[in-house]
């Protein structure tokens, strides 16, 4: 295989795009409701072609991603990160801790039995990977918007930046951050997370494309957004930075 020349931009937006209809999804060419699995695909798969701008407007708070009941749980989850599950960052629960940076009032590292005090949501979704497979499967931990009025970050004009244990990042606009379905999840079918899936604590969020989805979590900051335009400069992300689109969300 021919190396690319600017190893930053070997994802093209072309092949995002391509990894979509891999997927198995179909362009929609009407505008359509939100609630059903199809139609959501068919709206990820126009939103992969839209810019960051436009899909803001796409968002709203009270548009829910599918849920789904205990029979439909996959039975084999896949592991997905960007190097083979034998090396996943092995984590000690008793010693991790979350650390808190940038625009909050409280920026005191929290631990994992801080996080199992606060109000904890159980959910029944589906994760969707770019790179062409689902699988439905249930968490549950403390919704992200408790988690980010406990330690009273800014949520004017900024987004959050999330730090992971393996040296991956992403950041998601704060709308997303702040969505329902968003959780810090802390179990995985009813056990805590096993160390592929996270463990001790991941960002689960629905409305996001599954690499959105960090593992083993390390950091939360809250960052500024440097145009009101949130999109402009907020790129920040492992995958991100080759191209994924930033968004990536419904
Ligand atoms: N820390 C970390 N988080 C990560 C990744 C990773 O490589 N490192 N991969 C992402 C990708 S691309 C996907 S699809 C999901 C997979 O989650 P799973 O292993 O629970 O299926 O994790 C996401 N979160
Ligand atoms: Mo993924």
């Amino acid at each position: 295989m021919k190396k690319a020349q600017h190893p930053r931009h070997n994802i093209s937006r072309r092949q995002f795009i391509s990894g979509m209809g891999s997927l198995g999804l179909v362009t929609a060419a009407t505008s359509t409701l939100w609630l059903s699995p199809s139609l959501r695909n068919q709206v990820l798969d126009r939103a992969s072609r839209w810019n960051d701008r436009a899909q803001g407007w796409l968002y709203s708070a009270e548009r829910m991603a599918p849920t789904f009941a205990k029979t439909d749980i996959s039975p084999h989850f896949p592991y997905n990160g960007f190097y083979p599950e034998a090396y996943v960052p092995q984590l000690s629960p008793q010693e991790w801790q979350l650390q808190i940076s940038g625009l909050v009032e409280n920026p005191n590292p929290l631990s994992l039995a801080d996080l199992r005090g606060m109000q904890q949501e159980a959910q029944i979704t589906q994760l969707i990977c770019i790179e062409g497979w689902s699988a439905i499967g249930q968490w549950s931990g403390v919704p992200l918007h408790v988690l980010l009025k406990h330690i009273g970050a800014k949520q004017q004009h900024t987004h959050l930046h999330i730090r992971c244990a393996d040296g991956y990042y992403t950041s998601i606009d704060m709308a997303s951050a702040l969505h329902p379905q968003t959780i810090i999840a802390l179990d995985f079918l009813g056990q805590p997370l096993s160390p592929a899936f996270g463990a001790p604590a991941r960002l689960r969020i629905p409305v996001k494309l599954g690499f959105k989805n960090a593992k083993f979590i390390t950091e939360l900051s809250i960052r500024e957004n440097s145009s009101p335009n949130p999109s402009d400069s907020n790129g920040q992300g492992y995958w991100e930075e080759q191209g994924y689109n930033w968004f990536s969300g419904v």
